[in-house]
């Protein structure tokens, strides 16, 4: 089973800024983290981090044929782009949806998450521990089908 994590805008600054938000770790520490929940679930994955919305959808659209899901925590994107939610869509992959924190206790306009349509289940506010229980999710999802 092969599974594409990606992670969106500015999360390659995890562990540098607003650790009150993200936790004091870094995007290496949380790649090696779920590296090491996928060996023990015998799973292989793929990182890719981008602040680029459209270098995100061509990563999606390569997970067609190469992927067997998607674990994606699109950052900012999460509340503006139908983009994502559109190549989730055309490339009909189970994804999970994660982000770090919670973003329906945050700002207003954090509530909105266009790509959660797309999505089998969303995990928030549970630190980077929530990619783990994510992949675990996904890894069910597909060995169920
Ligand atoms: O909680 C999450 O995982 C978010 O997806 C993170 C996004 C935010 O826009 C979402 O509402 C919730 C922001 C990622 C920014 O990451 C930073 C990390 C360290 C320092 C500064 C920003």
């Amino acid at each position: 089973m092969h599974i594409l994590v990606l992670n969106g805008p500015n999360l390659n600054m995890l562990g540098v800024r607003e650790p009150e938000h993200y936790g004091t770790e870094t995007l290496a520490d949380l790649e090696a983290m779920i590296s090491e929940e996928a060996a023990r679930l015998g799973i292989t994955v793929t990182f890719f981090q981008s602040n680029h919305e459209g270098a995100l959808v061509d990563k999606i659209q390569e997970a067609y044929g190469t992927a067997d899901g998607i674990l994606i925590n699109p950052a900012a994107y999460t509340h503006t782009s139908v983009a994502l939610l559109d190549a989730v869509k055309a490339v009909q992959l189970p994804t999970v949806e994660v982000h770090i924190s919670d973003p329906d206790s945050r700002d207003e306009f954090r509530k909105i998450s266009y790509i959660r349509q797309a999505c089998i289940a969303t995990v928030k506010g549970k630190g980077f521990p929530g990619y783990l229980e994510g992949l675990r999710l996904l890894a069910e999802h597909i060995r169920e089908k």
